[in-house]
């Protein structure tokens, strides 16, 4: 880099501009969150986050995404072009500074709202700064100009390479992140193609080809319907009560409100929103607009239309979102976005826009459906009536525990620690693996609970019948949280929840409904890394009097090195009780030798559908799952 920059000769803005470069390098982290995985495909969504900007102010329609096989990136869009003209205060091109100065894009921005690279947009200088090498290349007005760069800075300026038809328009970016600063360069594409998934649905009419290169993989996301499509895909495994989404879209002054929703048989609710096509995953003023004007425009509707008598109490926010899969999507000039992970839209206009546009579109539709109208209203009075069982079953539930001191479940066999943090709670199948178990814990801090039989499958279950369900009590009993809006995670009892189940279908249908269950009713344990899954091992090896468990192929191998060809004993391991106390203990559950599995929810759009799928027959994909969401964690210590 030295010697690029003694060749060159600058002035006060080329210092800063190495001043800025320099800070990019030196804390990549405070940029892009993080030189691993995810920092390197932040890259590729900073530079896709600028096409998108370009779409969006309806310039460009198709944006060409490609990895290649040495890890270079290439993102082309038929937008107008970065204009490539003089800037006039810097005395250098317009696209050398885009390229070069941190944030310089906004100033550039199209005018429109700056969208999708509200957030994270750091610009696409960063991009470069964080590239060993980096080439621009533009397509308008006739010409075609190219910029290269190494580690963010110009190598010469920008220079006309060649010509073009006048209706050849776009800018190409190709870039090659640093390998001394990613810790990884090898791409995940199904995790990069989620968010052009996105994307494609928020920006309706926009086609996004995605390549990689490395193993020939090709998709192209584009949907005609926009966010009708993305209902339609989240509730493409649940069994509608109307066969089309209602869409809803409106521009107020500066705000553009739009809206698809529609409700399935399930009891669970799927409301994602949006400002700018970034996903507010912690909601804000659009999502209360869009909740106060459902809650009212129902209530209004079954009344007028006799659903609800002149006694009955009004239909609560949670009765009307029962079974409700809805997109909200908001565009609007500033956004503001507060707290702490800056996932909640702040601006207070957009409650009132919001709510203005659903309270009158809404009513309107279900004026003019009067079938489908039914069938919502039905829905939502069935669920206030079993909410409300729900609430004497769970007082009930309540009441019982306050009455015993600890009120903990009788099959609970508790460990001595006291501190949540330190202990934890090992979920086994069965009795007879649950009794090994507390066999061969170390019962300081580990705590045992067996649950027998299948648990309900919670998706379908509602609240008053899960808390029926004597496991399911149990369960939210040890673990000392209760649940529902009662659910306070502060009071987890343990820090770590293992899931230990039999390495065999019944033992994967558990796993899976007990995943099941504390995704609809504890994600935030899942989010905060409480939940673990165990790793028994695959094989049991016997040479003589000798038993070794391997967790491994290759693992096997190396065992199987020790004796004699062919005389020792191979078995695939079956379960749990297999095991003896002592050998459960070595293999399972000693925090010296053990494998756990963290479970963890990359996004909540993803879980959802995941976990439609993971109730699916489909074994496969179950097991994609489980190799993908959950991180190996070893040798945990205390
Ligand atoms: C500002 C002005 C103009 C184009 C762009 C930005 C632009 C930026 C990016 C980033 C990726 N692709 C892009 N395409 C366009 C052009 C203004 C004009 O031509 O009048």
């Amino acid at each position: 880099m030295a010697q690029v920059v003694e060749k060159q000769k600058y002035d006060a803005s080329s210092i800063q501009v190495l001043e800025g470069l320099e800070a990019v390098r030196r804390r990549p982290g405070m940029y892009i969150g993080s030189t691993d995985l995810r920092g390197l495909h932040h890259l590729i969504h900073e530079v896709v986050d600028n096409a998108i900007d370009e779409a969006l102010a309806g310039y460009c329609d198709t944006i060409n995404v490609t990895i290649h096989p040495d890890a270079s990136v290439t993102v082309r869009d038929n937008g107008r072009g970065i204009p490539v003209g003089k800037h006039p205060k810097m005395n250098k091109s317009a696209l050398e500074v885009v390229m070069t100065v941190l944030h310089a894009g906004g100033k550039f921005g199209s005018g429109g709202y700056q969208m999708s690279s509200g957030l994270h947009g750091v610009g696409v200088s960063v991009v470069n700064g964080l590239s060993e090498w980096m080439v621009s290349e533009i397509h308008r007005d006739g010409g075609i100009y190219r910029q290269e760069y190494r580690r963010g800075v110009p190598v010469a300026p920008v220079k006309k390479v060649g010509s073009t038809t006048p209706d050849d328009h776009g800018t190409i970016q190709r870039w090659m992140p640093d390998a001394t600063i990613f810790e990884s360069l090898d791409y995940n594409f199904d995790q990069v193609a989620q968010r052009f998934r996105e994307m494609a649905y928020l920006t309706r009419g926009l086609r996004i080809t995605f390549v990689d290169e490395r193993s020939d993989r090709e998709m192209t996301f584009y949907f005609e319907g926009g966010i009708t499509s993305f209902v339609r895909h989240l509730n493409r495994t649940r069994n509608v009560i109307h066969p089309k989404p209602f869409y809803m879209y409106r521009k107020v002054n500066d705000y553009i409100v739009e809206v698809a929703m529609q409700y399935n048989d399930t009891y669970g609710e799927s409301t994602h929103t949006f400002a700018n096509n970034i996903n507010t995953v912690d909601g804000g003023t659009h999502l209360s607009g869009f909740k106060s004007a459902l809650t009212r425009t129902i209530n209004d509707y079954a009344r007028k239309n006799g659903f609800l008598k002149e006694n009955d109490d009004n239909l609560s926010g949670e009765d009307v979102r029962e079974g409700l899969t809805a997109i909200v999507s908001v565009k609007l000039p500033e956004p503001q976005f507060e707290g702490q992970t800056k996932g909640k839209l702040g601006n207070a206009d957009m409650a009132g826009a919001v709510q203005s546009v659903v309270n009158e579109l809404l009513a309107q539709h279900l004026e003019e459906n009067p079938q489908v109208a039914r069938r919502i209203v039905e829905k939502c009075v069935n669920a206030a009536r079993a909410r409300d069982a729900a609430r004497k079953a769970r007082e009930l539930v309540q009441r019982k525990g306050a009455l015993e001191t600890f009120a903990l479940p009788g099959k609970l066999a508790d460990c001595s620690e006291r501190d949540p943090a330190r202990a934890e709670l090992c979920i086994v199948e069965g009795d007879s693996a649950g009794g090994t178990a507390k066999q061969g814990r170390d019962r300081r801090f580990q705590a045992i609970l067996p649950l027998r039989g299948k648990i309900l499958n919670v998706e379908k279950a509602r609240l008053d019948k899960m808390l029926q369900n004597a496991e399911i009590r149990s369960l939210i009993t040890a673990l000392g949280t209760s649940i529902g809006d009662q659910f306070d995670a502060s009071k987890l009892r343990y820090h770590r929840i293992i899931i230990m189940t039999d390495a065999d279908v019944d033992g994967a249908h558990i796993r899976t409904l007990l995943l099941t269950f504390f995704f609809r009713h504890m994600e935030s344990l899942i989010v905060d890394g409480h939940l673990y899954i165990a790793q028994p091992p695959l094989y049991r090896i016997q040479y003589r009097d000798e038993v070794s468990w391997v967790y491994s192929d290759e693992q096997r191998d190396e065992v199987l090195k020790k004796y004699p060809d062919g005389r020792a004993e191979i078995q695939r391991y079956k379960g749990l009780g297999e095991m003896n106390a002592e050998q459960l203990w070595e293999t399972t559950m000693n925090v010296e030798n053990r494998t756990l599995l963290q479970v963890t929810i990359e996004d909540a759009i993803r879980a959802d559908e995941t976990f439609d799928m993971l109730m699916g027959n489909a074994v496969p994909p179950r097991k994609r799952f489980i190799q993908t969401h959950a991180r190996e964690v070893e040798n945990l210590d205390i």
